[in-house]
């Protein structure tokens, strides 16, 4: 697992966050399964490399996703515990420190053709969160999936300095096929949090170093 050190940037709006460096820089995140780039947001799926699992081929990296074990031990959740019987998937996850006061937050879009059974995922230190489910993709065509649907989510402020790992992935739940996209496209603005972090600024801060 790769590990970074934040540099934080704690921000009231989103001038100083490096949106661009989250869209194109994946490769600083460890990634489990099928994880790449659809319209230049970060997007991991649950489409087998040969295309087998849908009518045309899905899959962005040649990369299979990895089996229910496999992913829950990558993303540091139970997916069983959770409601869910996880069959396959894949994800990425980046471990990084925060302040007191500072929240994780990230928009989302979740893309699917199955209307029955995937669902999309982040796990913040091992605790679960349904991003959503293929019932819940009501919004409709997007980037050749049949529906969508978006969101954000922002967690709780932390109380405290910690180090933290944010796993964000999608799964096929009961069966294997017909596949599904969990896309993180941008930051979220947070002008009333006096402390905000987003994960947006990770990918800025290693830019930063590497430059
Ligand atoms: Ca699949
Ligand atoms: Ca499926």
């Amino acid at each position: 697992m790769k590990t970074n050190t934040l540099i934080p940037l704690i921000t009231v709006g989103l001038a100083t966050l490096g949106q661009a460096a989250f869209i194109t820089d994946i490769s600083a995140w460890s990634q489990f399964g099928d994880v790449g780039f659809i319209s230049g947001a970060a997007t991991t799926t649950n489409a087998v490399s040969t295309g087998t699992d849908d009518l045309v081929n899905l899959n962005l990296s040649g990369n299979d996703p990895g089996a229910d074990v496999g992913l829950e031990a990558f993303s540091l959740v139970d997916f069983f515990a959770n409601g869910y019987t996880a069959t396959e998937g894949s994800a990425l996850k980046q471990t990084f420190s925060v302040l007191a006061g500072e929240s994780v937050s990230f928009n989302w879009q979740f893309l699917t053709n199955d209307s029955l059974d995937d669902i999309a995922f982040a796990s913040l230190d091992g605790v679960f969160i349904l991003l959503a489910d293929s019932a819940a993709a009501t919004s409709g065509p997007a980037f050749g999936f049949s529906q969508s649907v978006s969101g954000t989510y922002t967690s709780a402020p932390f109380g405290a300095p910690a180090t933290v790992t944010l796993a964000l992935g999608v799964a096929d739940t009961d069966d294997f096929s017909v596949s599904s996209a969990l896309r993180v496209p941008t930051i979220v603005p947070e002008p009333s949090a006096p402390m905000l972090f987003c994960i947006a600024a990770l990918f800025a801060s290693t830019r930063r170093r590497r430059a």
